[in-house]
């Protein structure tokens, strides 16, 4: 593919002089955002990623502050997860859907305290949503971006080298629960969380100004653990079914058909405006659902819906695919109809090099 022309609607981040000097070699765009998708080799990442401890810039995870009286209730209309119970030093996963349960994204929710939540969120200007139901709703509240950028540190080495910068605090913290740990004198979110399997840290970066210099203190206490700048890595996420929103799912879909369901309590996520529409459809139950699918023979990058066929029947479609080094077969994340979503079920799917036999699965590679 040809260069990316960079442009001030491309948003650098707090860590792109770093990214560069690391020789980041191909980007995405995410939340109008550069996001690194390779440095080394996507397959080389990979290795390293499940060997060692790297370094992610996922500024791209943008946050969308809510702030004020009515904070805890405009984040429950957003989700039909409930959020009745969930305290201080807490995050969640949660799916937000419109009126109709459709997916508008998938985001990590930060509670600060009660009048204070950051949703930091996968890709999609979910802000704009947020704030139209803030005034069409006349809710007490200030809706906006602040200056915060997630640096993630990710791999098996991922506790010492967070402790290295941190303290041995760090190994404290609970998966999906966060501490405020100093840098520099800065109070800052550090949660265990991340969008990898290999497990490991995500600090939330409060200030631009302090971006590089943290950066630079985890590769400087990093160097006996091999550390390397990383990013989401294209293969361990499809291996380990981490969902893309945009990709694996999109507005079209419901929570319960991207496989969220169990993020979902939808009964007694009162206020939740999709609320209705989703007890409607949980009723009936999903008729197509996000799958693991084996693909055999190598498949080239997935940068379209692939159709998954029965014959000539489509029967869905794989929204994901690489090829896995560990498990030495293409893997991919499909959505598939009812029909063919049991376990075992052999399809055929259609990648821009040929049809290759797939075969689907209820659980991934992990
Ligand atoms: N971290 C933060 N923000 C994010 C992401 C992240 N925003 C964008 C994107 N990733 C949002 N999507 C996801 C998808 C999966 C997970 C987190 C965010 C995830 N899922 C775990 C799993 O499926 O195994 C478990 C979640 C749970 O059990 O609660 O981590 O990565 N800050």
């Amino acid at each position: 593919m040809a260069m990316i022309s960079p442009s001030r609607r491309l948003r650098r981040t707090p860590f792109s002089d770093g990214v560069e000097a690391a020789g980041v070699k191909g980007y995405t765009v995410y939340n109008h955002m550069l996001l690194p998708t390779v440095f080394r080799s996507v397959e080389e990442d990979y290795r390293h990623l499940k060997d060692a401890v790297q370094v992610w810039d996922v500024s791209c995870e943008r946050q969308v502050e809510v702030r004020g009286p009515d904070a805890a209730r405009l984040i429950q209309m957003l989700t039909p997860r409930d959020l009745s119970k969930m305290q201080d030093g807490q995050c969640f996963y949660v799916p937000m859907v419109d009126e109709t349960g459709g997916m508008l994204n998938d985001p990590v929710a930060v509670k600060l305290n009660e009048d204070r939540f950051w949703i930091s969120i996968a890709d999609s200007d979910l802000i704009m949503w947020v704030k139209g139901l803030a005034y069409g709703f006349r809710l007490d509240v200030l809706v906006d971006e602040p200056d915060v950028s997630p640096l993630a540190i990710q791999g098996p080495k991922a506790d010492d080298l967070a402790a290295a910068v941190f303290g041995d605090a760090v190994r404290d913290i609970r998966f999906f629960r966060y501490k405020r740990l100093e840098f520099q004198g800065r109070s800052l979110v550090v949660a265990r969380s991340g969008y990898s399997k290999q497990g490991g840290f995500e600090i939330y970066v409060e200030g631009s100004d302090i971006g590089m210099p943290l950066w630079n203190a985890l590769m400087e206490a990093g160097k006996s653990m091999d550390v390397h700048a990383g990013c989401p890595n294209g293969i361990e996420r499809v291996e380990g079914g981490l969902l893309s929103y945009g990709n694996d799912m999109t507005r079209e879909n419901t929570p319960h058909e991207a496989g969220l369901g169990r993020f979902c309590s939808t009964e007694s996520a009162l206020g939740c405006v999709g609320r209705d529409a989703l007890l409607r459809v949980a009723k009936e139950g999903p008729v197509q659902q996000v799958r693991a699918i084996e693909i055999l023979g190598t498949v080239p990058p997935c940068d379209r819906a692939w159709p998954l066929m029965d014959g000539d029947r489509q029967v869905g479609q794989v929204t994901s695919a690489a090829n896995s080094p560990d498990f030495n077969t293409g893997v991919a994340i499909g959505m598939v109809r009812m029909t063919h979503w049991d376990t075992g079920t052999e399809l055929d799917v259609m990648t821009p090099d040929g049809p290759r036999a797939a075969t689907v699965y209820d659980t991934f590679w992990i």
